[in-house]
């Protein structure tokens, strides 16, 4: 049989003692129970394709022991500020694990749910990530966590971080698909580029048994329908899913919801997405097969139609990339930010490698994005030029400011002898 539930494979193995980890007593059944599937999983080399396999069960082994030593703490899911189907699903996962250590875990993003697919992500499977704003943050007692959790990003992406690492709370645990955005310290790494989706990881740990999912709960059923929409999503509907991704999506299709995925995909664009949409269509400058538009100004809460434009403008004949940028104003925080989406079709095209060479890294060495394949994102502080302003011709000033620098980083490297402030 091809496919047999971890369970079955857990109770013929017998279970075996760690001698390194004699002072960690297991004292509830649920840790015993996870701690049998890791064992039992890690005699079985049918789960996953041969290559990756080893792998997976060195990470398992290390992710199960560092539960284990942090059991009944309390720790933060850190998700980027814009989480993504592929963060919010993976968070909730990792939550799932993280109990049957009987460890609590509060999931929380700085920004903004924007994109309507995880609105109704959220809505419809009762998803629990909060949002704590940066000020929000400064009022919790934060001593009563014992450490911190990144989830499909290194902390690059959320502006909780730093608060984070003030507060001394610890990095205990990473699990991402991006490429290495710098030395991380944390107790438990688990980074590969080469998987499409932080989901498909999270399957894996399932798969092999750190979590036994049962059609019977309501709540795994929900939870592996939103890690299918996080792998679809980040596959571009498994277009671009590798061996490891598929061996995933097939192992969820046992547990997860078609009507529910198809509830969450239904949902629609917003007037103001499809405006934004029309202002990059409107704007776009096309060189070289790169698609280039700016998109002025945009709410905080309408920041995720960025990427939506920019998965349009990569559909246009002859456009292998594009990219879409814009303002972000956060009219409650008086805030700016620059934010701008890569898309590309072309394989030999790295999103991370040219976000990283065309914008470079600010004063302190940390880049303004990066990527995964076939996308990417960036984001510029605005510093001092930061603020809204009600005059209108002002905010049209900076907004060709900050456009023509943007074009003109961007076009250096489309087109390395144009440069539209040489010129003029
Ligand atoms: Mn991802």
């Amino acid at each position: 049989m091809q496919f047999k539930s971890p369970l079955t494979q857990i109770e013929s193995f017998p279970l075996t003692t760690d001698p390194t980890s004699d002072e960690i007593e297991i004292d509830s059944e649920a840790v015993e129970t996870s701690a049998k599937a890791q064992m039992g999983s890690i005699n079985d080399s049918n789960c996953f394709g041969q290559r990756s396999n080893s792998l997976t069960q060195q990470k398992l082994e290390e992710l199960h022991h560092t539960l284990l030593a942090h059991r009944h703490e309390r720790q933060l899911v850190v998700l980027q500020d814009f989480p993504d189907p592929d963060a919010l699903s993976s968070a909730w996962t990792y939550q799932l694990i993280a109990q049957q250590y009987d460890i609590k875990c509060d999931i929380i993003y700085a920004g903004a749910l924007s994109h309507q697919e995880n609105i109704a992500l959220v809505k419809l499977t009762g998803l629990p990530a909060q949002r704590w704003t940066l000020q929000s943050l400064k009022g919790k007692d934060l001593s009563s966590y014992q450490g911190f959790v990144l989830v499909d990003n290194q902390g690059t992406t959320s502006g909780l971080v730093p608060i984070l690492q003030q507060a001394a709370v610890p990095l205990l645990v990473v699990v991402d698909h991006h490429n290495l955005q710098g030395n991380i310290k944390s107790e438990f790494v688990d980074i590969r580029p080469s998987v499409r989706a932080t989901a498909t990881i999270f399957t894996q740990y399932l798969q092999a048994g750190l979590l036994t999912l049962d059609s019977s709960i309501s709540q795994h059923v929900k939870c592996a329908t939103a890690l299918m929409h996080g792998l679809r999503s980040d596959t571009d509907r498994l277009m671009q899913a590798q061996e490891e991704d598929f061996m995933a999506a097939a192992y969820l299709s046992r547990f997860s919801d078609t009507q529910l995925l198809n509830a969450v995909l239904q949902a629609t664009r917003s007037k103001r997405v499809m405006d934004v949409i029309e202002r990059s269509l409107k704007n776009r400058i096309v060189q070289n097969n790169f698609s280039i538009a700016g998109v002025g100004y945009l709410r905080y809460d309408d920041r995720d139609a960025i990427p939506q434009a920019a998965d349009f403008l990569v559909t246009e004949e002859n456009v292998h990339t594009a990219v879409v940028y814009g303002i972000v104003h956060d009219e409650d925080e008086e805030f700016e930010v620059v934010i701008g989406s890569l898309r590309t079709s072309k394989l030999t095209l790295d999103p991370d490698e040219f976000i990283k060479e065309a914008f470079g890294q600010d004063s302190s060495g940390r880049f303004f994005g990066g990527g995964r394949l076939s996308a990417g994102g960036f984001e510029i502080p605005m510093g001092f030029l930061s603020g809204s302003n009600e005059n209108s011709a002002y905010a049209k000033m900076k907004w060709d400011v900050f456009d023509s620098q943007i074009k003109q980083k961007l076009l250096r490297l489309v087109n390395p002898r144009d440069n539209p402030i040489q010129s003029e």
